[in-house]
């Protein structure tokens, strides 16, 4: 089957973006009195649970029992929210250029005619914010779909956001293949179906895909061609 479409997960595939999330984290806990200080051990740990408030959660059932009674979804959302508004001014500030070969890759796929979508665990916010520094006021219009993290019930592992980018772009998932760079991501993109090609990113070094295509350190060397000999020799 031909390719149609490619779907690109956000953070750590466009952009290292891990550690702006990071330091908007720990400048939110700072500015809310809390002594907490997520480094980069604990939040690789922490990557394993997607989407912020979820990942806070997470810290204070594991990291923190005694404080859990203290956060309510209700106040985690509001630490989250300030945390938004923080990593958003560092997009902002040209802090999280796109990593190498994304914006090739982005431009051989529009030309040829293939549909673009992003699937991402995080907000629509934080993904025009990116897409709109590092590609330009149009970026968003090179998307066919966007899928945030707001449009999923569940978020990744769960492959729900990638079954809401499939929509958004009317295709069938061995039209497509997906782009991403963790393991959950892996395994959300699989699970809709849809053969999936890793770029490894700084948070994930250390793991095995089972199931990618192809496991690449970025994309500088790859270009739409031999994106399209991968998809071709998908088993299906
Ligand atoms: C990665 C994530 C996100 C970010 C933080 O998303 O798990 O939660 O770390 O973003 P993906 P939020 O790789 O799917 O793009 O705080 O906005 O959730
Ligand atoms: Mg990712």
């Amino acid at each position: 089957m031909a390719l149609r479409g490619l779907i690109f997960d956000v953070d750590g595939t466009l952009a290292e973006t891990e550690d702006a999330h990071r330091a908007a984290f720990n400048a939110a806990f700072r500015a809310d009195g809390l002594g907490w200080q997520w480094d980069v051990p604990l939040y690789r740990e922490l990557l394993r649970v997607a989407g912020g408030k979820e990942r806070i959660a997470h810290y204070l059932d594991t990291w923190r029992p005694e404080l859990r009674q203290d956060f309510p979804a209700a106040r985690i959302a509001r630490l989250h929210a300030d945390k938004t508004a923080r990593y958003l001014r560092l997009v902002a500030g040209g802090r999280v250029p796109l990593r190498p070969g994304i914006e090739r890759l982005i431009g051989q796929a529009r030309a040829a005619g293939l549909r673009l979508a992003v699937a991402t665990t995080t907000s629509r916010a934080n993904v025009l914010g990116l897409l709109e520094v590092t590609l330009g006021a149009d970026a968003p219009a090179l998307f066919d779909a966007i899928a945030a993290g707001e449009d999923a019930a569940a978020k990744k592992p769960d492959p729900a956001v990638y079954r809401h980018a499939l929509a958004g772009l009317g295709l069938a998932a061995a039209e497509c293949l997906a782009i991403e760079d963790s393991v959950i991501g892996l395994r959300a993109a699989t699970g809709a179906g849809i053969p999936t090609v890793i770029t490894r990113s700084a948070y994930c070094l250390d793991e095995t895909y089972p199931g990618a295509l192809a496991v690449a350190d970025d994309l500088a060397g790859m270009d739409l061609d031999d994106l399209r000999a991968l998809h071709g020799a998908t088993p299906r």
